[in-house]
């Protein structure tokens, strides 16, 4: 990093206009002197006033903006909810199409049928040695089916119908063979009418991974054998789960109990939920680890990022999954996003950014257990920006169906604060772009009075730990073709109809077309976001073909794709149907 980043220049500008504020001040005070004059100077005030309103941004204006997320009226020809444009951006729609296909018929040629893609050795691998599970090939398939890739879905479809085993004698993280295999068959089931090959498959997964629930608590073992089958704990945490990972298997199970009738999936995945709520600690907060044999919390970080993000996600969900159904998973919601608030959300020092931080538990002399709060973000969190807008204009909403944007009237307060954050939140995850690559890091830092760095050791708001010249990258510099804040985009865009956020979403695009992209095909991590010209990883995760291309085709896609009213994502973006159920919460 021999040059300053924009990220650096524009901090010092930040300081040079932050001083210019202050001469600006004393020409406010001639009008709340005025009261000593006549009427004559109340008209020019009047006349003054009204020049002023035109060429300066009003308070209402600006009140709108900071709603809105975005200077709204140039963004919306015309200005107002009136003029909102969902439709298609077909060209930039059909750019992620042409990228999606890029890393697929890569992966197809060099690796078809393995777990995982390495783009610039142009090899494939498995997650263990027995064999591959078809990880990237079900976690790609929906997405085939959104963007109308009938040729690769129909390849895809068959390597599923005679390639696909799960007869894996070896463990397999529960949570993640969850999200991504167990999501993405029920969601191509979804999506192809119902094609029995996935309900037959997804069915059998399903019945595999319920060995992992039995253990005392109820709450499900970190992996599972698949051959056996049998659930196994995590040898590297022994006798403890994470809380992620055990609360973010319900909408896959309770999905698979609407289309087989079967009720134990969704007893078994509402049982965790159970377990937690009599578990929480009273602000409604939930550490990152629990113990499987009593169902209790142990002391642990508590954050919104690794480990803690999807337990956040899945409350709201699945409150939206049963059509708003269940005021438990409401509750749950808006304990945690109250708590979330009184205790994790922060503002950065200099440009005033909204981030959360983590509480980190540390025993004191006296043995007594405390609290730290540390100003870390995990890219992560970026999910959070779009869940708390659509936690809004639901869980939040006075109304069943509020506009597009909301109007303020049609939230409650709590919907009103989430919404604000949600934006501001968005707007922080974007300002982690501004770096040499116009990527995001893993993870950022930000700036706190008591962190001991200079101006010269660290910009002025956030930083990227461990970034030194000369040194080789930290593990927090790294973009590893993550979603997340792409995925608050296009939720942020259909709940507003800004154009703003299919600009920025177009931004983040263009960054990975220009830094991840392998020519010979395929996309790769980027081991350092602030270094140009990039090195890579090898490595192409199974999250971009299934999330972070989808949210970006889903951006510029017309919003009658995969409406937000009628399906709801799980947390590795595959689509499930919004359903009325026939089964009642079985807990309060
Ligand atoms: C995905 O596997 C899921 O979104 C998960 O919830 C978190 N991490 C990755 C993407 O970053």
């Amino acid at each position: 990093m021999s040059e300053p980043t924009l990220r650096q220049r524009k901090q010092n500008l930040a300081k040079t206009s932050s001083s210019g504020s202050t001469t600006k001040s004393p020409s406010r005070s001639p009008v709340r002197k005025a009261s000593s004059f006549g009427p004559g100077f109340y008209v020019v005030c009047c006349l003054v006033l009204s020049a002023v309103v035109f060429l300066y941004p009003n308070p209402a204006t600006e009140l709108l903006q900071t709603w809105l997320g975005a200077d709204w009226g140039a963004s919306l020809p015309g200005g107002g909810a009136d003029s909102v444009d969902l439709t298609a951006d077909v060209a930039k729609r059909d750019a992620v199409v042409a990228a999606f296909k890029h890393a697929w018929l890569a992966y197809e040629r060099d690796a078809m049928g393995d777990d995982e893609y390495h783009p610039i050795s142009h090899k494939g691998s498995n997650l263990t040695e027995a064999g591959g599970i078809g990880y990237t090939v079900v976690d790609s398939i929906d997405t085939m089916l959104i963007m109308g890739l009938d040729e690769e879905y129909q390849r895809a479809r068959e390597w599923i119908k005679t390639k696909m085993t799960l007869d894996r004698d070896a463990n397999f993280n529960t949570f993640e063979t969850t999200i991504r295999v167990l999501g993405g068959l029920l969601s191509a089931y979804h999506l192809s009418s119902e094609d029995p090959l996935f309900l037959e498959r997804a069915t059998d997964l399903a019945d595999r991974l319920l060995t992992t629930f039995e253990t005392p608590s109820g709450l499900p073992l970190s992996n599972v054998n698949l051959a056996i089958p049998e659930g196994r704990a995590d040898s590297n945490s022994p006798g403890l789960v994470s809380t992620a990972e055990v609360a973010t298997l319900q909408l896959e199970f309770r999905d698979l109990t609407m289309v087989t009738d079967e009720d134990m999936y969704w007893r078994k995945a509402e049982k965790v939920m159970a377990v937690i709520k009599a578990a929480t600690m009273p602000p409604g907060l939930a550490p990152i680890y629990m113990n499987y044999e009593q169902g209790r919390f142990v002391p642990s970080a508590i954050r919104l990022g690794s480990r803690g993000d999807s337990y956040y996600e899945y409350l709201l969900k699945q409150f939206l999954q049963t059509n708003r159904t269940e005021p438990i998973y409401r509750q749950m919601y808006e304990n945690a996003m109250t708590a979330i608030h009184n205790h994790l959300i922060q503002k950065s020092t200099t440009a005033g950014l909204t981030y959360t931080s983590e509480l980190i538990p540390e025993r004191t002399q006296e043995g007594e257990l405390a609290w730290r709060l540390t100003p870390k973000q995990d890219h992560l969190v970026c999910f959070l920006g779009g869940s708390l807008m659509l936690g809004a204009v639901t869980a939040g909403a006075v109304v069943d169906k509020v506009s597009i944007p909301p109007s303020p009237n049609q939230l409650l307060e709590q919907g009103i604060r989430d919404w604000s954050t949600g934006v501001e939140l968005i707007k922080t995850c974007m300002a982690t772009h501004d770096t040499a690559t116009g990527l995001a890091p893993e993870i950022v830092h930000f700036r706190i009075p008591s962190d001991g760095l200079s101006e010269f050791m660290a910009p002025t708001d956030w930083y990227i730990k461990g970034a030194r010249k000369g040194a080789p990258a930290s593990y927090d510099a790294r973009y590893i073709l993550r979603p997340e804040t792409v995925e608050s985009l296009f939720i942020a865009f259909r709940l507003t109809g800004d154009r703003r956020y299919r600009d920025w979403g177009w931004n983040i695009f263009q960054s990975i077309e220009k830094h991840c992209k392998i020519a010979s095909g395929g996309y790769a991590s980027v081991i350092n976001v602030d270094e140009v010209p990039v090195t890579h990883e090898d490595k192409m995760e199974t999250f971009l073909m299934s999330e972070t291309f989808k949210y970006l085709y889903l951006l510029f896609a017309d919003s009658s794709v995969i409406p937000l009213t009628q399906y709801v994502f799980n947390t590795e973006a595959h689509p499930l149907p919004i359903f009325n159920p026939t089964i009642r919460t079985g807990f309060s």
